[in-house]
């Protein structure tokens, strides 16, 4: 057993290793790096669609990574915005680690882009442990999930900077209780910010805007 913890404290400190590295690198091109994560289907893409289209309207030079086990799906629906995308498949890994992400960004990149957004593939536990280099961790929560998701996955919550509460247009229909949750955040990670949005009616997205723009220090 100690071997296996030792071997896995080793994969953790290279990838911790390689994301300072990477977070200097891009941070002397101008780069910052806002890295999204929420268990499947919480509405990692559709928010980040609404992000990308509204950065870009407002002249920024944004760029987006997406994460999955299969599929190009989400980077054909993140490429509708007019934004640089790149897909990144996993071959089976449940999270991204920041020596891919270098890897992905090598001769892609533009050199002008101002904020690199990568969603994770979708899942609640491994991503937590990987920094990308980001200088943002956004996880979110849609409301259909249920109030005590951050009691159960509490090393996302905890290391996240933003939590955003997704899907807030079906907060009546899925009978949301927001205090619950809120009171489940706050045991987790006192102090954080937590924003609401709606990726259908466009509501709390000019927030998280403002928060990623934020974030460039
Ligand atoms: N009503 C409503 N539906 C949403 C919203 N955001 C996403 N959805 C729906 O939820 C489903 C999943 O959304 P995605 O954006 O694909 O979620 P994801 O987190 O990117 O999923 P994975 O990448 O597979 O983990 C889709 O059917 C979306 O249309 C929202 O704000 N309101
Ligand atoms: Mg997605």
């Amino acid at each position: 057993v100690p071997r296996v913890v030792d071997l896995k404290q080793g994969v953790l400190d290279k990838n911790d290793r390689l994301a300072r590295a990477l977070r200097a690198d891009l941070g002397d091109r101008g780069v910052i790096v806002i890295n999204l994560v929420s268990g499947p289907g919480s509405g990692k893409t559709a928010l980040l669609e609404e992000v990308l289209r509204r950065m870009r309207a407002a002249g920024h030079a944004v760029a987006a990574l997406t994460g999955d086990l299969a599929t190009e799906n989400d980077a054909r629906r993140l490429a509708r915005s007019g934004a640089p995308v790149r897909q990144i498949m996993t071959d089976g890994n449940c999270h991204l680690e920041a020596d891919i992400v270098r890897d992905h960004l090598e001769g892609w990149l533009p050199e002008d882009t101002e904020v690199l957004l990568i969603e994770n593939v979708g899942n609640l536990v491994c991503p937590a442990n990987y920094d990308l280099g980001e200088s943002l961790r956004i996880v979110i929560a849609s409301v259909t999930e249920g109030e005590d998701k951050p009691l159960k996955y509490p090393t996302m919550f905890f290391t996240a900077d933003l939590v955003v509460i997704s899907k807030i247009d079906l907060a009546e229909a899925a009978e949301f209780d927001r205090s619950a949750f809120l009171a489940a955040v706050a045991q987790v990670h006192p102090g954080v910010e937590v924003l609401e949005t709606s990726a259908r009616t466009g509501d709390g997205i000019d927030e998280v805007v403002e928060r990623i723009l934020g974030a460039r220090g």
